[in-house]
């Protein structure tokens, strides 16, 4: 039964024992958050037959608060209480520190279908680590990235100590993994659990001058940071001892659980599933053989449970992602670990004799994702032409040898917080046009193509995108003290910076549109450019593309010709909780990586799901954007993913011919090292882009600038030129942003490889 206003103002003062009216935002968040941990244990269900364990390293479950409240059922009931008192529901979520628990896509993704499993009523658990410190916190000085910790813990926070530890053994010595309990809220469904493990010993003392510890302290630092700079030796070791904690207690987890609900162990797969997401958390295959041999489970028996319990899911097909580590590192951290492996590498052997399939290779290096191929029942992509790549290409081989094996499962988000939550004016809008039921069959979203021609809808469309360029433009004014136009398009490019994901040819572009700007060539309608990346803390060139833009931004913003039409902003410390207020604020979308090197995307989806329209490549999940909505309503350009390959195979790029061919390119690459650029930033950072660029540019931005330039312009004349249809194509998108809800993608999750009970 859903709360009344009366009741939940009633339990509020209880607990903070006080008029609302007189408590401070820290009392009422807190008094929330014990309602919810009540409410949310209300909904707690026993599990029958088969339940499901996603295991990762990362989980990017972003603010909590708003997010459980929705979901409860509670959201509007205690906004209207909080008004009563004066007080404001985004004060409060002020309050609350953001879990940035993951790097980006692949960490929100987890987190987007822990919702839609408690959604859907199935039970499924996550199993991780309680990094005490999530992704560093990104502040810029002086035109370049800064590092700082990002602490989300507090004595009140939402994961909840137990009295529950597994011994696990690290180099020899056992340490005591202690679990930690999350409540995850279903919307109008059930409540499942993310299990987070962390170390007592863990000493937050040693970190010192930004992000820098002692990186051999393995009691104290064990969980301190989610993926410790990896750009040494010490660093990589520790990436071991994380994964080896997480995977360790999670399979004791599993199978006192699984023993618990009547599994004998050899039954293991009817009670259990797990779900490696990526290979870092592979090594919980060779830990579970072990733990059953020592239960006197023969090796062979041990295999075929493994397999027939785990399954993997892929999330990259560039090399340098894929984990192959030493074998001496196993051999040190893990040395229980390496007698299993190595009979793993021998019945792979004797399944296929390409070296190539191996999983200890000749220099050896223990190849992850074969560990996770040859020894689960099922390896997925996560978009169709990702997965086709793996079976053509990257993986070709073990698709020949295991075909059956092979399968897609196309990412999706989650709709409550990448519109209910995010963008309430659209969600009220849509729920007066198309009714409540888009909530929990997104496929009804469609029913909003009826209105295409309605000039009220559109009219709408149009004031609830303006209305939410206000609050972005309030909010950067707040946060960072910069001003932006309302009367402009918003393009936004937000996402991890990587090479692959090419900012350098969204900052190309803008370099030309200077160029053309001065020259008199005026675009036809002014533009705000904006950025949101965090680049690793050891990629420089990903640094010296953000101090580029930077730079550019500085250069733009002096001159009063240009800025009249274009301006650039780069957000600072992008997270779930700046993306929640950029997304619905967005007009174009910029997808732009080079075509098969973006395996899905879930940006693209969150922004179609606003209203944004894509400007992107023919990669990832774009393409299945792109035939949802139509070439009419997307702005595709550059290589395909076959020309891409085909080029790489040839080895015949040369980034400086086409270079020293284009005066266009030219004049953009050249801008770099001039003296605009050179009298604002530093000479260091944009030579050595300048140079890499024309030395190297693996991920072949000057090929596709002409294209890109074209259609953004394109794009521009549209949006200027017939706002009508404009609005309609975004409508469009709207519509047919169904197919990628996380329900969508956790459906089939189910029905194909997990098939829980419920
Ligand atoms: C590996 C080895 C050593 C150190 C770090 C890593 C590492 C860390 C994080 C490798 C990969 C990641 C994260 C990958 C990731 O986020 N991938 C994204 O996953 C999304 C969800 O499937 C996709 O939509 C994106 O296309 C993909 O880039």
């Amino acid at each position: 039964m859903n709360k009344t206003v009366e009741q939940i103002k009633e339990i509020l003062e209880t607990e903070t024992k006080k008029a609302l009216s007189t408590c401070t935002d820290q009392e009422i968040y807190l008094a929330l958050l014990k309602m919810v941990e009540k409410e949310s244990e209300a909904r707690k269900t026993p599990v029958k037959g088969r339940k499901l364990y996603y295991i990762s390293a990362e989980f990017l479950i972003g603010k909590l608060l708003s997010n459980n409240l929705i979901n409860l059922g509670l959201y509007d009931p205690v906004k209207a209480v909080l008004e009563a008192a004066g007080k404001k529901m985004s004060d409060i979520e002020e309050v609350e520190p953001e879990p940035s628990l993951g790097n980006g896509g692949l960490g929100r993704l987890a987190a987007c279908f822990l919702d839609s499993l408690a959604t859907l009523n199935l039970p499924g658990d996550g199993v991780g680590l309680r990094y005490h410190y999530g992704l560093f916190h990104q502040s810029f000085q002086g035109g370049v990235q800064n590092e700082l910790p990002d602490p989300w813990l507090s004595e009140h926070s939402w994961a909840e100590k137990t009295d529950t530890v597994y011994p696990v053994e690290l180099a020899g010595r056992t340490y005591q993994a202690r679990l930690y309990k999350l409540a995850v809220t279903g919307y109008e469904g059930r409540t499942n659990t993310l299990n987070l493990f962390d170390l007592d010993t863990i000493d937050e003392t040693i970190v010192h001058d930004g992000i820098l510890f002692d990186k051999t302290k393995i009691d104290k630092n064990l969980t301190l940071f989610l993926y410790p700079d990896d750009s040494d030796e010490a660093g990589r070791r520790l990436r071991i001892y994380q994964q080896y904690l997480m995977v360790s207690a999670g399979a004791q987890l599993i199978l006192e659980e699984s023993v618990a609900r009547g599994c004998k162990l050899h039954d293991l797969a009817d009670y259990a599933a797990i779900q490696i997401n990526d290979t870092h958390p592979s090594m919980v295959i060779p830990e579970l053989i072990r733990l059953l041999a020592k239960k006197g489970i023969k090796f062979k028996e041990a295999v075929k449970i493994v397999t027939d319990t785990c399954a993997y899911t892929n999330h990259t097909i560039l090399a340098e992602a894929l984990e192959k580590w030493p074998r001496e590192y196993l051999d040190d951290v893990v040395p229980q670990l390496m007698p299993v492996i190595e009979e793993l590498d021998q019945l792979a052997r004797s399944r296929s004799k390409d070296e190539k399939l191996a999983i200890i290779d000749k220099d050896d290096r223990v190849h992850m994702a074969h560990m996770d191929i040859h020894f689960t029942h099922s390896t997925n992509g996560v978009a169709a032409l990702h997965t086709e790549i793996l079976k053509e290409s990257e993986l070709h081989g073990f698709y020949e040898l295991y075909p059956e094996k092979f399968n897609n499962k196309t990412n999706g988000i989650t709709f409550r917080r990448w519109l209910m939550e995010c963008d309430p004016l659209l969600t009220e809008a849509l729920e007066k046009w198309i009714g409540t039921g888009f909530k929990k069959d997104s496929n009804e979203l469609e029913k909003l193509l009826a209105y295409e021609n309605d000039e009220k809808v559109l009219e709408e469309l149009t004031r609830i995108k303006k209305e939410n360029k206000q609050a972005l433009a309030d909010w950067l004014w707040e946060t960072q003290k910069v001003k932006i136009s309302t009367d402009a398009l918003y393009d936004i490019q937000s996402k991890r910076l990587h090479e692959y994901k090419r900012q350098q040819l969204n900052l190309l572009y803008l370099i030309h549109q200077y160029y053309e700007i001065k020259a008199g060539h005026l675009p036809a309608a002014p533009m705000v450019s904006i950025f949101g990346a965090k680049a690793a803390p050891a990629y420089i060139i990903a640094k010296d593309i953000i101090h580029a833009l930077l730079t550019v931004s500085k250069v733009i913003a002096a001159d009063p010709e240009v800025s009249r039409w274009l301006q650039v902003v780069f957000v600072e410390n992008y997270n779930v909780t700046a993306a929640e207020k950029m997304i619905p604020a967005c007009d174009l979308s910029e997808q732009i990586s080079l075509a098969s090197k973006e395996a899905s995307g879930t940006g693209n989806m969150k922004f179609m799901l606003n209203g944004a329209l894509t400007l992107g490549t023919m990669d990832g999940a774009n393409v299945e954007i792109s035939e949802q909505v139509g070439s009419d309503n997307i702005y595709i350009f550059g290589q395909t993913s076959d020309q891409v390959i085909h080029r790489y195979e040839a080895a015949d790029y040369c980034a400086k011919q086409w270079y020293e061919g284009d005066p266009n390119i030219r004049r953009a690459v050249d801008f770099l090292i001039g003296d605009e650029m050179m009298n604002v930033g530093q000479k260091e950072n944009l030579t050595r882009l300048h140079h890499e660029l024309i030395s190297k540019d693996w991920f072949q931005t000057l090929p596709d600038f002409n294209a890109y330039v074209v259609r953004k312009g394109q794009a521009l004349a549209d949006y200027a030129v017939n706002p009508v249809g404009w609005r309609k194509k975004c409508l469009v998108n709207i519509a047919k942003a169904g197919m990628f809800s996380s329900d969508r993608t956790i459906a089939q999750y189910n029905e194909e490889i997990w098939h829980l009970g419920k």
